[in-house]
């Protein structure tokens, strides 16, 4: 009888067909995965998605601020001295506070002033070592820190990008 014998034969064959089609998956899926087995190295020449995913990344991308999560530009301020006060103007370029690095004086009072059309979370500038936020949705926004020790402190947008550094010396 030809009948077992076919049967036997479609069996093998869906066998076959299974094992090709649970090949292509594993394949397929392998190729999918970004970044799996990719060296992270790499990523750090570039803006490329995938330096986001380290854990020393920013923490955020934020739709206010800066382009896509790569440093900010960096650039240099100076304080101004009014009444024994180092005071520090920050402005706004497009997505970032600028200047966003400052060296000031330790025991001589600081106070930061934000000016600027800030949107989002840009316009909620912190100072997360000194645990003070502003809120420049009027325009500007002024913080007083007062007479700082020696050290670095960042300024961060409300989500904690867009950093900033006020170096204490
Ligand atoms: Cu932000």
């Amino acid at each position: 009888m030809a009948r077992p014998r076919s049967r036997g034969l479609e069996v093998v064959l869906f066998a076959a067909v299974v094992a090709v089609a649970l090949v292509a998956i594993v394949l397929g899926s392998r190729a999918l995965r970004p970044g799996s087995g990719a060296p992270l190295a790499q990523s750090s020449t570039s803006a490329e998605p995938v330096a986001q995913t380290s854990p020393s990344a920013k923490a955020q991308i934020c739709a206010s601020c800066w382009g896509d999560g790569s440093p900010d530009p960096q650039t240099t301020g100076a304080a101004v001295m009014e009444n024994g006060v180092q005071v520090l103007k920050v402005g706004l370029a497009s997505g970032y506070y600028e200047p966003n690095n400052f060296t000031v004086q330790a025991g001589v009072p600081v106070t930061v002033v934000f000016t600027g059309n800030a949107e989002g979370c840009l316009a909620e500038p912190e100072l997360p070592e000194l645990g003070l936020k502003a809120d420049m949705s009027g325009g500007s926004a002024t913080l007083v820190l007062g007479q700082l020790k020696p050290g670095k402190y960042s300024f961060t947008c409300s989500m904690g990008v867009n950093e900033g550094t006020i170096t204490v010396r």
